[in-house]
């Protein structure tokens, strides 16, 4: 279980009757960040991001993952959707899983070959599916490595769209978003997002 932000924050808050020492904890960026290697299926968090492609109706992978964990009232929700496009997101509720909803976004297809479209298209996701947590008030969230497996984009530059976007969302968001993980599932991405996230969201 992730431990809770608010709880996090209240423990700070209590051992220093100081108010400018709490605004200083509630506004640090790195406080909203974690790093987490494992399984986006068990995390219990107000919503997770599914990579997903533009029918919604499923596949391999962390879509396939959460597919099956969810159960079919997932399916059943997401063939009322009609759909999403690449950068884009689409929510469902989360059913059997322990997370309330499920983010669907569509990654682009990469497959080693990486233009400026793949880039913008990358960002859009996260874009698209913090806005839409936003919109859900929704305030937890987890993202896996969109694009980086079937799909084929580089794991690095993959991991920089992914901090430079979350980022700079936060920083236009910091009172609607407690808590953004980064749900990593191989070794490779576990490395790259440990060294790289000390770099975007350095302690004060
Ligand atoms: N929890 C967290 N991350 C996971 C899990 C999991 N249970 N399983 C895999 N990953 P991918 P894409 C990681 O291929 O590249 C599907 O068929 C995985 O190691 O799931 O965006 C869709 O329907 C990798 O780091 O998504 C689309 O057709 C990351 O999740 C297509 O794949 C993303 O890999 C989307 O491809």
């Amino acid at each position: 279980k992730i431990p809770s932000l608010m709880e996090e924050l209240k423990s700070k808050a209590s051992s220093n009757d100081e108010s400018s020492e709490e605004i200083q904890v509630k506004n640090s960026l790195c406080e909203k960040v974690s790093l987490y290697k494992g399984d986006i299926t068990q995390l219990e968090v107000d919503a997770i991001v599914n990579a997903a492609n533009t029918s919604l109706l499923g596949g391999g992978g962390v879509d396939g993952c959460i597919h099956r964990a969810s159960g079919p009232a997932l399916l059943a929700e997401c063939r009322e959707l009609g759909g999403c496009k690449t950068g884009q997101a689409k929510i469902t509720c989360g059913y059997d899983l322990p997370a309330k909803y499920v983010i669907h976004t569509v990654g682009p297809i990469a497959r080693g070959h990486l233009s400026p479209n793949h880039k913008q298209d990358l960002a859009s996701c996260y874009n698209s599916s913090l806005t839409l947590a936003t919109e859900n008030t929704i305030r937890t969230i987890a993202f896996p490595c969109i694009s980086t497996g079937i799909y084929g984009y580089p794991n690095e530059p993959a991991a920089n769209v992914a901090l430079t976007t979350v980022k700079e969302f936060l920083k236009k968001n910091r009172d609607k978003i407690d808590r953004v993980i980064f749900c990593v599932f191989l070794e490779v991405d576990f490395k790259i997002y440990k060294r790289k996230l000390h770099e975007f969201f350095p302690k004060d």
